[in-house]
């Protein structure tokens, strides 16, 4: 465990991040009965909740949450749009959304209450990682039904810091303002970190000219790997932080000046591990399935949500800067992100984390799967960095085999490498998509 701070130690509520773990779980005991006296407002449950033969009364300690039952994505999609919302129309305070992969978003609601406890949780995860008062934050996640940028908004007014709110797009006048305005922090998604990396090297305004030292990151899976690199070109430190607008939106979570995992909002969450084939419990530190209840949701109060990320909790005790909760690990992939090659299983953050040891490769690069004759293929293709990049077949030759074992000895697999010149594969302004299935297409 890290025991030296990167920052200054400093905590937004410490009387709920730092309270005691017997106190804590009392309190948690009392708002999950809340929590599922909300959720029997819902036809959903009330049936689901029927079916399992458990009502409220029967919830006496936590242990009773195991009994009650989860849920998935497909259940929200089949009471859409608003079969799981808490509160008659009149108190929803806001709709925010996320976009699915079928085209239809799930809406999610707040209260006012919601938005106030939000906003709480944002600044928790931004003083934990270094936001102060005299700070300006340059807010690069886009406004709108995505839960990154008002989320953030009001949980950076809450500390009391500058926003500058330019939401995503156009890297020319995001460098434009981070030079006029001379923003400390940056936030947005890791991969437009790169892209933003990429208008800095290739523009006029020099690195030396902005004032940036700090970044908070988060709304897509990265690597440890993947900080270093975006740390050394950026000439910055980041932070991690973690959510979904299933149960809230960011704030769920993140790192704090130690930066040993990041520290889960216990007083307003309950995290469960379960292993996503069997549905079974896994302990503390066993990498699976996480499931959240949050526990003071109210304009849509969900129970068990599966939330197809895939990590582990860590429970080393009381963690150097004091807070008393568990911690969770970065998320190494979702469930429905695992590609199955020829009956492996690969996580895009395995192949992230081979490509990111190697020097040469700059930190860009897609996925491509296909089958031909049958046979599971996989092509990366991968940028190499520009003062790397070389004529010579038999350099370009030695990268591929370096870069072809260091993917072996992680997956256990050979795939097909894919060198290409720089700047030419596709950036992102909001969360990356970098894996291409084409035997979905065909199947
Ligand atoms: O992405 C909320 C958010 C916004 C979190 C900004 C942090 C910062 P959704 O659009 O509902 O909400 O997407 C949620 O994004 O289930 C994860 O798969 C992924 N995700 C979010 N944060 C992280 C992270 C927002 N730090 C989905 N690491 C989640 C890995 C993350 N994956």
């Amino acid at each position: 465990m890290n025991t030296t701070p990167i920052i200054d130690n400093n905590i937004w509520q410490p009387e709920f991040e730092c309270m005691a773990h017997s106190e804590r779980k009392a309190l948690q005991l009392e708002y999950l009965q809340g929590a599922v006296s909300r959720s029997l407002r819902n036809p959903f449950y009330k049936k689901a909740f029927a079916d399992k033969g458990v009502s409220v009364d029967q919830i006496k300690s936590l242990d009773d949450l195991q009994r009650l039952p989860l849920t998935t994505k497909a259940d929200l999609r089949d009471n859409y749009p608003l079969g799981f919302m808490g509160i008659p129309r009149n108190e929803v305070s806001r709709y925010q959304g996320t976009s699915g992969t079928t085209g239809k978003p799930t809406w999610v609601a707040y209260t006012k209450n919601d938005v106030e406890n939000w906003s709480n949780l944002c600044a928790r995860f931004l003083v934990s990682g270094g936001l102060k008062k005299e700070h300006t934050v340059q807010l690069s996640f886009g406004f709108g039904l995505f839960t990154g940028g008002f989320g953030l908004h009001f949980g950076i007014e809450k500390v009391g810091a500058a926003i500058i709110p330019i939401s995503s797009g156009n890297s020319d006048r995001q460098l434009t303002c981070m030079h006029d305005l001379a923003p400390e922090i940056l936030i947005c998604t890791p991969s437009y970190a790169l892209k933003l990396m990429d208008t800095i090297q290739g523009g006029d305004i020099a690195r030396s000219d902005l004032r940036l030292e700090h970044a908070f990151f988060g709304g897509e899976p990265w690597t440890e790997n993947m900080r270093t690199r975006i740390e050394e070109g950026l000439k910055i430190r980041c932070w991690n932080n973690y959510g979904l607008a299933e149960v809230q939106g960011p704030g769920v979570s993140g790192e704090c000046a130690y930066r040993n995992g990041m520290h889960i909002q216990e007083d307003h969450f309950i995290f469960e591990v379960i292993d996503p084939d069997t549905l079974e419990p896994l302990p503390d530190g066993e990498q699976g399935e996480i499931v959240i209840t949050p526990l003071r949701r109210e304009g849509f109060p969900v129970i068990r949500y599966r939330t197809r990320d895939i990590g582990y909790i860590i429970n080393d005790g009381v963690c150097s800067c004091g807070r008393t909760t568990r911690r969770m690990s970065r998320i190494s992939g979702r469930t429905d992100d695992m590609m199955i090659i020829r009956g492996v299983n690969v996580f895009p953050s395995q192949i992230e984390t081979a490509l990111m040891r190697i020097d040469s490769v700059a930190p860009h690069y897609m996925i491509e799967i296909s089958r031909p004759n049958a046979m599971d293929e996989i092509t990366v293709h991968i940028e190499i960095k520009p003062d790397m990049f070389s004529d010579s077949m038999i350099e370009m030759h030695k990268t591929k085999r370096e870069i072809g074992a260091a993917i072996h000895s992680i997956t256990g697999l050979n795939m097909n490498i894919d060198l290409v010149s720089p700047n030419t594969l596709k950036r992102f302004e909001g969360k990356a998509k970098r894996v291409v299935d084409h035997r979905n297409l065909v199947d």
